[in-house]
């Protein structure tokens, strides 16, 4: 019963980032394979793979194909309904879901103005004013969950809603936007789970750096605890 994933380099592919979280928090077996974004080969390994022009995808043990991280975490919820992967009670899971949901498809100024690099932090990025309303907008979603379950993450224990938004964790960390306390222990929290730590040692251990992702700014070292 073990699941097939094809991710990309991990200290910039946050989707992959989202795929792969699932399966190491709640233990779900899994052999990862990995291709390169902006390498020659990458679109022919994710067609080999069975996907189409992104990653990360999943094969399941049964011969299901899962190409998109959207996908794979509705998967993963329905086949491991016990593993806390969405919460218990079903308004708590419609908030989990309508939160991994508006992270699928929003955030776009925060997404392109501060793309995730676990490599190096900057100082100096001055978010503008979009990025700063989606910024504010997560935190305002991040805050109501986080009342309600006490922490440490958005519903108690890391499920699906975390893994979605540990991207995000690593951007404020990165680009050093300015948060509420509320919002910086819950970055913190994020930072220091060990599948995030295990994910950005990984990275380091075999990616080299990618000049895309290189900004107008001062490199500093990315604050990891
Ligand atoms: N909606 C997709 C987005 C996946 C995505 O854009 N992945 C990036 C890597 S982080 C990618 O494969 N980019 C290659 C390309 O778009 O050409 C998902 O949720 O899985």
């Amino acid at each position: 019963m073990t699941y097939d994933l094809l991710i990309g380099q991990r200290l910039y592919s946050s989707w992959s980032l989202r795929g792969w979280l699932p399966f190491i928090v709640h233990d779900i077996p899994v052999r990862v394979q990995d291709t390169l974004i902006y390498g020659d080969a990458f679109y022919d390994d994710v067609a080999a793979f069975g996907g189409h022009r992104t990653v990360p995808v999943v094969k399941t043990p049964d011969g299901g194909l899962l190409t998109d991280s959207l996908s794979i975490a509705w998967h993963l919820a329905e086949a491991f309904p016990d593993r806390g992967l969405l919460p218990a009670g079903p308004a708590q899971r419609a908030k989990a879901m309508n939160m991994i949901c508006e992270m699928h498809s929003g955030f776009m100024a925060l997404r392109s103005a501060c793309p995730m690099n676990l490599a190096t932090a900057w100082d100096g990025f001055a978010p503008d004013a979009a990025v700063r309303a989606d910024v504010a907008r997560i935190e305002a979603v991040w805050g109501d969950a986080l009342a309600a379950s006490d922490g440490p993450f958005l519903f108690g224990d890391y499920g699906l809603a975390d893994a979605y938004f540990a991207p995000v964790a690593i951007r404020i960390a990165g680009y050093g936007l300015s948060v509420s306390d509320v919002t910086q222990a819950y970055v913190q929290a994020q930072l220091s789970h060990p599948a995030i730590l295990r994910w950005r040692t990984e990275g380091l251990d075999r990616d080299v750096e990618l000049s895309q992702y290189d900004q107008p700014h001062t490199r500093i070292p990315f604050p990891m605890p």
